[in-house]
């Protein structure tokens, strides 16, 4: 039985209108994560502390007044805004997410709501403004994302337990929705709200607010985005509400994971995004990487392909120094993952779920509504052979791979609705491309019983 809902879904669907259809075009985002967290690195008083390094605040029990003062200390001599985006353009990102407000409260933006911002540094300037002015420029859409959690703010609370609680915690809710309404109305070409930090009771009771602050954001800037993540029903449920409609624009629930090729199938009736980290968990920059695994290029490729193999978009976390510099581990990712998207970007952007079973060697990848099928080989068979369950009444034709059109790959049919590619047999050192030709008639001949 559907419940009656004030604050749940407001539509059901995935949204169609100009904004959301260039969102998810977009596929490949670039995410940075920048604050006083830089600056530390994951160290403090000469101790590492392998959790996040945007979390060392807490992991290192360090007081909100010693964290604080760092601010006195941001002052990132070699940031250049023009480089930063120059390299995410290179790696082939549309867009790019940044954290506006981490959970430590620190605000890149000069908020008038606030004296823990960008202005009270050494730094002083705006530099959210250089950053979003320097992405544009580039044509890379820019995402705020904003922690509703603030270990800054004294009104901010866990949970609501008492009179004061809730008074508090009611001027935590305007505190913060004055900033969004700032961000919106001050940085105009924003497409999209980023919400994070909004699992605790606090907000699960307040979930009025939630929808409060999309509308809000949507009569500010109309077209904009925001992610479920933000989101809470009238019962505390959610990203999606408590008739299990999807609350926000896209699901935001994947985090440095990915759904799964064949059990989640069900994720290509929605819009969604994973965000994913190179090292296992860390998204603020951290000076010692030796402490996780590092994720190849060639595995965050193959994250990429396999997001918009599933009809999602791919966000790529990033973490600049304190010094406003990139680690070179990063560029290097950027460099490699680039190259490859420069020649093969056709089969990711404006691409999709193609409707076809999932094979070992890799994804496919479609553009709606055409008769192009996209191959994306990351495991080659010895035998050279891929194999392509297609739906009942599609037909293969012909394939070559994206860079030798004029090479054809033999498509040999073997049985009904199952064909065979045959690739040369060979050491491959980067993600193969091969495009189908396809039709989805209904001819196709009663050949095989
Ligand atoms: O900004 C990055 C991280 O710093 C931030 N999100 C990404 C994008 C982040 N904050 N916290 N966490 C990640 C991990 C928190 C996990 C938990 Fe929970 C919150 C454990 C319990 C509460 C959410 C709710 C996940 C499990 C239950």
């Amino acid at each position: 039985k559907r419940l009656e809902l004030k604050y749940g879904a407001q539509y059901t669907g995935k949204r169609t209108d100009a904004a959301m259809n260039k969102w998810r075009s977009n596929r490949f985002g670039q995410f940075i994560h920048w604050g006083l967290y830089a600056i530390p690195g994951g160290v403090w008083n000469g101790k590492t502390y392998n959790y996040a390094a945007e979390f060392l605040k807490s992991s290192a029990h360090i007081s909100t007044a010693t964290w604080d003062s760092l601010m006195y200390k941001f002052n990132p001599k070699k940031f250049n805004a023009k480089e930063w985006a120059k390299m995410a353009k290179k790696m082939g990102v549309k867009y790019m997410t940044i954290t506006t407000k981490h959970h430590e409260g620190f605000c890149l933006w000069p908020s008038r709501y606030t004296d823990f911002n960008i202005s009270n540094t050494p730094y002083k300037k705006d530099i959210l403004k250089e950053i979003v002015d320097a992405y544009n420029a580039e044509g890379i859409d820019v995402n705020f994302y904003y922690s509703v959690l603030d270990w800054h703010n004294p009104d901010w609370r866990y949970d609501i337990k008492s009179k004061e609680d809730s008074i508090a915690f009611r001027r935590y809710l305007d505190f913060a929705e004055n900033q969004l309404k700032e961000l919106a109305t001050n940085y105009p070409t924003v497409k999209a709200f980023w919400f994070d930090g909004t699992w605790d009771a606090s907000v699960k009771k307040n979930g009025w607010w939630t929808l409060e602050v999309e509308k809000m954001l949507k009569s500010v800037r109309p077209g904009v985005i925001i992610n479920s993540r933000l989101r809470a029903d009238d019962y505390g449920s959610r990203h999606k509400d408590s008739n299990g409609e999807l609350m926000g624009d896209y699901e935001s629930g994947y985090e440095r994971r990915l759904p799964d090729p064949v059990k989640d199938i069900k994720v290509t009736s929605w819009d969604w995004e994973a965000c994913m980290t190179i090292p296992e968990n860390q998204w603020g920059y951290h000076q010692d990487w030796s402490i996780s695994h590092v994720k190849s290029p060639l595995e965050l490729l193959e994250m990429l392909v396999h997001a918009t193999s599933m009809g999602g978009n791919f966000l790529l976390n990033f973490g600049p120094k304190g010094d406003g510099s990139i680690r070179s581990e990063e560029q290097n990712i950027a460099k490699t993952i680039g190259d490859w998207m420069a020649v093969n970007g056709q089969v990711i952007y404006n691409c999709d779920y193609a409707g076809l079973k999932k094979q070992d060697w890799g994804y496919f990848t479609r553009e709606k509504g055409s008769n192009q099928l996209n191959m994306v080989i990351f495991n080659v068979p010895v035998s050279g052979l891929l194999h392509v369950d297609v739906p009942k009444g599609m037909i293969l034709k012909k394939a070559h791979f994206l860079t030798t059109p004029g090479q054809q790959i033999k498509v040999e049919e073997i049985a009904k609705n199952q064909y065979l590619l045959h690739m040369p047999i060979k050491l491959y050192t980067s993600p193969q491309v091969i495009v189908v030709e396809c039709d989805n008639g209904k001819e196709n001949a009663n050949k095989y019983q």
